[in-house]
């Protein structure tokens, strides 16, 4: 079902219909799979038509396909979906996380311009604006996005983007979303928000004023550990430039194999979301109340720092946390290599637990000082709490903590 009816949904009935309606060639119920590369043009002057359209990001491509990598009817229809879950007018899917990630700031930034990233960023991400965008002349500077005096001070004339994760990976630092869009606002500065721990389910960062949504789609999205994927969300103009101007020209397509899974895994996203948020919750109370936990990050609880801030903006707390041992190092990695039911593992978002020490893995290539300044201790320990029977996950977290 597409578009306007469908925005007057629920976002339960959204995830089952949105994008997606029955097969009018065949009847097939379900999207297929449009294993194809190219598309037949009606004639001569229609495959120009569409060649001018696709390149008129005013227009964008609305009266047929070309070629995969312009889009792809299986794509589109995860495309349509993604818009109405994250109430943004337009979605564009990618083949990862990252290539969405890389091609918003591809778009937005040129040499000379400033971006401004919050201090704990996914690894990868942060790695990609050091490594990739200064190397291209942007200038790229990191400060604490949970203390917005911290964004008013770093704002210069040359800032373009503000970037951040909230919650945080692995630290669980919720940023205060309205505010970072107040501080941005009347100054050509984009917002640019990675929701990929909260999904559209529990917090919409366009509705709070954002101008783009990244996720990796290939965490709670998909569900299910099958598919790398990602996708951004913005206004329709900002999305067909983002199409012909960078996506076309880089090539960081989704599979249409890959584009359904995540289409199959969003129709369950919010009866997993409640259920990954529910056993979170217990999970962090059992670390909490264990003798040998020092400190548990999970912004559900109410002593977390942020606690009140992600309630004012999302409706849940998501199902990922992180802890220290009171042993350090060697108690996480004692735990870590005693688990049986949790997997030791990278990813999140899985309907099944995954446990991971982010300092020598997903946050390894942060530098040390610049890592422990932003809380990333050697002994954190990332847990994505999955959607077992919760007493399960306890009891193997409990006999690895007293082996
Ligand atoms: N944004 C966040 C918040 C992430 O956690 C990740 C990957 C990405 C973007 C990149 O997405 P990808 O290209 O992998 O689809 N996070 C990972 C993690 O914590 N462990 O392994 C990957």
């Amino acid at each position: 079902m597409v578009d306007d009816k469908i925005r007057g949904m629920g976002f339960a009935t959204q995830c089952c219909h949105a994008g997606q309606a029955c097969d009018p060639l065949t009847g097939a119920h379900n999207t297929p799979i449009y294993q194809t590369t190219t598309y037949a043009f009606r004639d001569v002057d229609h495959g120009a038509k569409l060649f001018s359209d696709a390149f008129t990001p005013e227009i964008g491509l609305t009266d047929g396909y070309i070629y995969t990598r312009f889009g792809n009817p299986t794509q589109n229809a995860l495309e349509e979906k993604v818009a109405v879950l994250e109430k943004g007018e337009a979605a564009l899917a990618f083949s990862s996380g990252m290539a969405a990630i890389s091609s918003v700031f591809l778009l937005i930034v040129k040499p000379g311009d400033h971006i401004l990233a919050d201090n704990s960023l996914y690894g990868t991400a942060r790695d990609f604006l050091i490594q990739i965008m200064q190397k291209f002349g942007a200038i790229v500077s990191f400060t604490d996005f949970s203390e917005i005096e911290n964004v008013e001070k770093s704002i210069r004339n040359e800032t373009k983007v503000l970037y951040f994760e909230s919650p945080t990976n692995p630290k669980l630092k919720c940023v205060d979303i309205r505010a970072v869009v107040k501080v941005a606002r009347n100054k050509n500065i984009k917002v640019v928000v990675d929701n990929t721990f909260m999904t559209p389910y529990f917090q919409n960062p366009l509705v709070l004023g954002a101008d783009v949504v990244v996720h990796s789609a290939t965490k709670y999205m998909t569900g299910h550990g099958d598919s790398i994927s990602g996708i951004a969300i913005g206004s329709r103009l900002f999305i067909n430039e983002l199409r012909c101007l960078v996506h076309n020209n880089m090539g960081g397509v989704i599979s249409p194999f890959n584009a359904w899974l995540v289409l199959r895994g969003l129709k369950t996203l919010p009866v997993r979301m409640r259920m990954h948020q529910q056993n979170a919750m217990t999970v962090a109370e059992f670390l909490k109340s264990h003798p040998a936990v020092s400190s548990v990050n999970y912004p559900g609880l109410p002593e977390h720092p942020q606690h009140d801030i992600i309630k004012s903006q999302a409706s849940g707390f998501g199902g990922v946390l992180s802890f220290e041992l009171k042993g350090g190092y060697d108690a996480g990695k004692k735990l870590m290599n005693s688990v049986k039911l949790c997997t030791l593992a990278v990813s999140l978002g899985d309907v099944d637990t995954l446990i991971e020490h982010p300092a020598s893995t997903t946050h390894a290539v942060v530098p040390r000082e610049e890592r422990i300044a932003a809380g990333l201790t050697d002994g954190l320990v990332r847990l994505s709490v999955g959607i077992e029977d919760v007493e399960d996950i306890i009891s193997d977290l409990k006999q690895g903590l007293e082996e």
